[in-house]
């Protein structure tokens, strides 16, 4: 092969710590030219169950959550097989961990050990070359800005309170660039920690970052939330929409086609838990609705898009956890209209560049996101421009592994300049949640 200056030299790795505290990938990759760049893996707690597998040790360390095998799959098995290869060929470098693994779900390496390759490549790739890594991805048509989803008030698997829907986001839809969406967004949060403050509720913060209070219901957390923002002299449709990722796979149960809502015990079915979003929809200003209902309730999924897909974003994250296969079915059976985009929940960046192609391609909308362990590592923000997704999940304002993707969009604003572009107001009126009474 020949040497260019993008040609993979060294390739090494590191167990490293994601924001549980719990042990994670950190892969590294140095070029011809002397480019040096890591990628680190997030890691999830409420995860698909046919997302790609993440490797974890299963010893007497660190709870078997240790990632020495991940670690050393990178060192020896990866490295051998792409040393020498040009890392902005990704498709390539990716082609050949997918084969070096040899099974579906990257059981054998660990999605977490070809993910970090994987990411530690492309900005190596685009470090060489001196361009942006969103301009990398996407090319001189990277230019939009995503909508954050501002998970403000956690629950479900990320919080220790008595709250099912595992997140309550906001979008700040009436600000007109990314920076003004940022300040939308904080001052909602801050105010949403004073009348939390005020009520006697707590204002510790679960794993994103949001607010982890014990409330009465799901309703109230909406109402606090729209409360907030109102005291911080923002109203609802005009300077912000709502969204929730339910996260129902955590909601099934082993009896056929029955959800129970684990802390406050609520029983539906498919169709129940279809009114009960009906009926939310209905009160509130709300846009998008992530995982609704079960990762293989597919039946329900089309009943539920069939019912509200006009109105709400349906997002699809355990449902087709970044994979173009599962995708595909949802596209051609009508389940949903938007898809979560997670690296990790498929392993590789091309891969995800692929499912986020089909998903444009069909016309679903795309949601970049984190995973709920983080890491400092911001490659997703650029991902989201990369793209064009036009939104990103990215957790709260607050705890810096969320904030460090916030602070890497407004940098990546401010380099566009006017080449910035952002679906402001009019889009997410428009589309659905304009639609919503
Ligand atoms: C989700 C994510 C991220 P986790 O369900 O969308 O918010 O959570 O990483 O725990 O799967
Ligand atoms: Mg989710």
């Amino acid at each position: 092969m020949k040497h260019l200056k993008t040609t993979i030299e060294a390739v090494t790795a590191r167990q490293i710590f994601d924001s549980r505290g719990n042990p994670t990938v950190e892969a590294q990759i140095t070029l011809a030219d002397g480019t040096r760049a890591i990628g680190c893996a997030p890691s999830g707690a409420s995860t698909g169950d046919f997302e790609a597998l993440e490797l974890r040790d299963g010893d007497n360390q660190y709870g078997g959550k240790g990632v020495l095998k991940a670690v050393a799959n990178v060192k020896n098995i990866i490295a051998e097989g792409i040393k020498g290869q040009n890392a902005a060929d990704l498709h390539e470098i990716d082609r050949i961990m997918i084969k070096l693994d040899g099974s579906r779900e990257k059981k054998n390496l660990g999605a977490n050990a070809t993910l970090a390759v994987s990411m530690a490549c492309a900005k190596a790739a685009a470090q060489s070359m001196k361009i942006p890594l969103y301009k990398f991805l996407g090319g001189i048509n990277a230019v939009t800005l995503p909508m954050p989803m501002m998970n403000i008030l956690n629950g479900g698997a990320h919080a220790s309170n008595n709250v099912d829907v595992q997140e309550f986001m906001i979008m700040p839809i009436g600000a007109p660039t990314f920076k003004e969406c940022m300040r939308f967004a904080t001052e909602i949060y801050h105010s949403l920690a004073a009348l939390l403050k005020k009520r006697g509720l707590a204002v510790s913060v679960g794993d994103e970052g949001g607010f982890a209070p014990n409330l009465g219901s799901d309703e109230e957390a909406l109402d606090l939330i729209i409360e907030a923002a109102e005291k911080a002299g923002y109203r609802a449709r005009t300077h912000f929409l709502l969204a929730m990722d339910a996260a129902a796979s955590e909601w099934k149960t082993d009896r056929n086609g029955m959800y129970r809502m684990p802390k406050s015990g609520k029983e539906f079915t498919s169709e129940t838990l279809i009114d009960h979003w009906q009926s939310l929809s209905d009160k509130y200003p709300l846009f998008s609705l992530e995982d609704g209902l079960d990762q293989e309730d597919w039946k329900g999924w089309e009943m539920l898009t069939k019912r509200l897909g006009n109105k709400l974003q349906l997002v699809g994250d355990d449902l087709f956890v970044t994979n173009t296969e599962r995708l595909k079915k949802g596209i051609s059976s009508g389940c949903g209209n938007s898809i979560l985009i997670k690296p990790n929940q498929i392993g590789t960046v091309s891969e995800t560049l692929d499912a986020v192609k089909t998903a444009q391609t069909a016309g679903y909308t795309t949601v970049i996101s984190h995973r709920s362990g983080e890491t400092e590592d911001s490659f997703i923000a650029d991902l989201a421009v990369g793209v064009n997704s036009g939104q990103i999940k990215t957790g709260a304002p607050c705890r810096s592994e969320r904030v460090a993707k916030y602070n890497r969009l407004l940098r990546i604003e401010e380099q566009l300049g006017s080449g910035a572009d952002f679906l402001g107001t009019d889009f997410f009126l428009n589309v659905r949640g304009g639609k919503a009474e």
